[in-house]
């Protein structure tokens, strides 16, 4: 049967970067519109097999079928071990301030420069296609394509990491995956192995307690911060050391869920976060993030009443403040997903001269892990070569041959030094003077080999206590209810009493708040300490709900609507809105609504499949009719319901307040007013309800 073909899609054009010398390549095929087979044969029907008969069996000799098939069998490739589930942009970064006195480093110097980068947002402990919403820490990982090679910082959504060695890092992740003998549960921490190695690994604390913070739910990867963690050098032209910690500020400022909200989004979208990156930079609202760095030196880091080579410790904004340097933009989505964020490698090893690792034992560890990673992840060394990890700028040098080679090198010579190349046909480069070099550090002295763990590293207390008597009253309370959230999935009762005994060391309330959430009877005793507990000076910069912008730029907002809604009401929620910098999305009973003395027009949603868990702040224009009709609908009750539990503002009209409202058990509170009252919505919008929350439900 003959049937038309639909255009083949598009070739890629895209130059293959060889090395300096080599020959540039383009992919052979043209867009002729013909589909073809990978050997570049015209396919005459790609709709059926080839078979002996008409009822017959299908041949072997079906080339076209077997190749067709045989690729999308090898479809896969190995998820990533941890941070399976991301996703990615394309962007530029620029540097608005140049740190010229601290490093070479021409990304940190050249204010004029504007370097392309892919970033990359993810979760760490649920598979690729997990939800986007679990109770995690997120990856924030950034490749800068520099004019002197790619450089990565690959970071996390908060300042600290769980363990102070890389050796634990294989124990680590196993306890916080799903059980090995029952594959369950996906994406979750909220399990036995988990608070069982936390409870037994006090170095854990500090992140754990950040990670039942709001900071472990995020609205929008868009408003997230990112750390580099770890202390890296900076090395200037005379080969003088500064310690550097990088940090990533949203434009939008810091926005979380509300826990309820994120377990329901989980059933809402699963792709939340994936879709509100997407959908923003679709629409041209481009994310932005602020880079600063803390500078600091040998000796200022000696004064520290913490090691800063210890990861598991933050260097509070307090004692060494932020320089803002320069700003990342992310305006291009990826063309496609697997071949940019799927195989695009991220590597703390990928350093860049005037830039230097220092002795941190995690960092040092991950050095090695990356590259091992993506050997099995993306099948052999030249997954350097893929478009999204080959650097933007010339490369050269004599390493040859492996699978899937894309380049031709030219000429015999593929060792230096050599002499043969005397046409300079080969592309193999010399070393330079300005090339990488490491920090040549002094060894102190009377100290040898060993497996220790430095002394300076004992302290795990001090900062989970910094951190926690720095949030404010209603933050403390969600991390205590995260903890009896956590907790109360645990069956182990010992685990759940030496956790408790952990809490001790950090705060007695926090300890007394979870015991109680969890119905011990009795606090147990606290866990032994390695070191004294300091009370350290707060750290105010480390809260997340004081310093929220009061702002709709990037929100979404829903219009709850019906057949014969008043256009004007509608028309002007949505002006106001939009003019503040939100989306509005029409959400219906019906895909197709017809506004009064309009013409039928697509909702942006249905009710029953668009709760209000998607929107930042819910509003409703319906008929008196409508409203009285849908007060027994109960996703429409659901809507408001939650939109009021999740301490959003609503903006209501008559026969909502009448007749819905009632319904869903909500007492109007200084977040729920008249559609009329567009100013007030906007004002009450801008901002969670927290009031609200403790006359909702129990905070421990
Ligand atoms: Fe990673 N980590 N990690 N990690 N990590 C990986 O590399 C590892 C750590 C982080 O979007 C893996 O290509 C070890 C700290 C991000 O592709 C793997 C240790 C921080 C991503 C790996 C750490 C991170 C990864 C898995 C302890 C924040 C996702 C896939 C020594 C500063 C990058 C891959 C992306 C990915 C190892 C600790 C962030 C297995 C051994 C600390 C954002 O190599």
């Amino acid at each position: 049967m003959a049937v038309k073909k639909k255009k083949a899609s598009a070739p890629s054009k895209r130059k293959m970067q060889s090395g300096s010398g080599g020959e540039t390549h383009q992919s052979a095929t043209a867009d002729t519109g013909v589909m073809t087979t990978a050997q570049g044969i015209p396919v005459s029907d790609n709709q059926n097999s080839l078979r002996a008969h008409s009822r017959g069996p299908t041949l072997l000799e079906d080339f076209i079928l077997r190749e067709k098939i045989t690729h999308f069998d090898h479809e896969r490739i190995p998820d990533r071990v941890v941070h399976a589930r991301g996703s990615a942009a394309h962007g530029y970064f620029e540097l608005t301030r140049s740190l010229s006195k601290y490093t070479t480093a021409k990304l940190f110097t050249d204010t004029k420069a504007r370097t392309p980068v892919f970033a990359r947002f993810s979760t760490v402990a649920g598979g690729a296609g997990s939800v986007d919403t679990p109770r995690d820490v997120r990856g924030f990982a950034v490749k800068f394509y520099t004019q002197e090679g790619n450089y990565d910082l690959v970071g996390n959504n908060l300042p600290v990491f769980a363990i102070q060695d890389a050796m634990k890092f294989p124990d680590f992740i196993h306890a916080v995956k799903m059980e090995p003998d029952r594959g369950f549960p996906q994406a979750a921490s909220a399990h036995d192995t988990f608070w069982d190695f936390v409870s037994l690994s006090p170095e854990t604390l500090h992140m754990v307690t950040w990670a039942m913070s709001d900071r472990g739910i995020p609205r929008s990867l868009r408003m997230i911060e990112g750390f580099g963690i770890h202390s890296f050098r900076l090395i200037n032209a005379k080969g003088e050391s500064t310690f550097a910690r990088f940090h990533w500020r949203p434009k939008l400022g810091l926005q979380s869920t509300v826990w309820d909200e994120a377990v329901k989004l989980q059933a809402a979208d699963n792709d939340f976060h994936r879709r509100d990156l997407f959908e923003a930079i679709d629409k041209g609202d481009f994310p932005e993030w602020e880079f600063a760095v803390q500078l600091f030196t040998e000796a200022e880091a000696e004064a520290f009443p913490f090691d800063h080579l210890d990861a598991t410790k933050l260097i509070p904004e307090e004692l060494v403040p932020l320089t803002v340097i320069g700003r990342m933009v992310l305006d291009r989505n990826p063309d496609n997903h697997f071949a940019e964020n799927d195989q695009v490698a991220f590597c703390p090893a990928n350093m860049i001269p005037g830039i230097d690792f220092s002795n941190d034992p995690l960092l040092q560890g991950r050095l090695f892990s990356y590259l091992d990673t993506q050997l099995s992840r993306l099948g052999g060394t030249n997954f350097t070569q893929i478009p999204i990890n080959a650097p933007k700028c010339p490369f050269a040098n004599h390493q040859r041959d492996a699978h899937m080679q894309m380049q031709v090198p030219k000429g015999r010579v593929a060792y230096e030094p050599a002499s043969l190349d005397r046409d300079g046909s080969t592309p193999n480069g010399r070393e330079t003077s300005n090339g990488f070099r490491s920090f040549s550090e002094t060894a102190p002295k009377g100290e040898g080999k060993g497996r220790v763990r430095a002394e300076t590293f004992a302290d795990h207390y001090s900062q989970p206590r910094m951190f926690f008597r720095s949030q404010s009253p209603l933050e403390q309370a969600h991390i205590a209810s995260a903890f009896v959230f956590e907790l109360s999935k645990v069956d182990d009762d010992v685990v759940r009493e030496r956790t408790v005994s952990q809490l001790r060391n950090i705060d007695e309330s926090l300890a007394q708040r979870v015991a109680d959430g969890l119905g011990m009877t009795a606090l147990p005793d606290a866990a032994p300490k390695a070191a004294p507990v300091q009370d350290l000076p707060l750290s105010p910069a480390t809260t997340l709900i004081p310093r929220m912008k009061p702002t709709l730029a990037g929100r979404c907002v829903g219009i709850l609507v019906s057949d014969g809604s008043d256009a004007k009401a509608v028309d002007a929620v949505r002006k106001a809105v939009e003019d503040a910098g939100a989306t509005v999305k029409l959400v219906a009973p019906k895909r197709l609504v017809t506004l009064k003395g309009r013409k039928p027009q697509k909702a942006d949603g249905q009710l029953a499949g668009t709760p209000s868990v998607l929107f930042d702040a819910v509003a409703c224009v319906l008929t008196p009719e409508d409203a009285a009709r849908l007060a027994n609908e109960a996703a429409c009750i659901d809507w408001f319901r939650d939109a009021f539990g999740h301490l959003k503002a609503i903006a209501a009209c008559g026969g909502t307040r009448k007749h819905i409202l009632p319904v869903a058990g909500i007492e109007p509170d200084a977040g729920v007013m008249d559609i009329a009252e567009v100013d007030a919505f906007l004002k009450q919008a801008k901002t969670r309800q927290w009031d609200r929350e403790p006359t909702l439900r129990t905070l421990a």
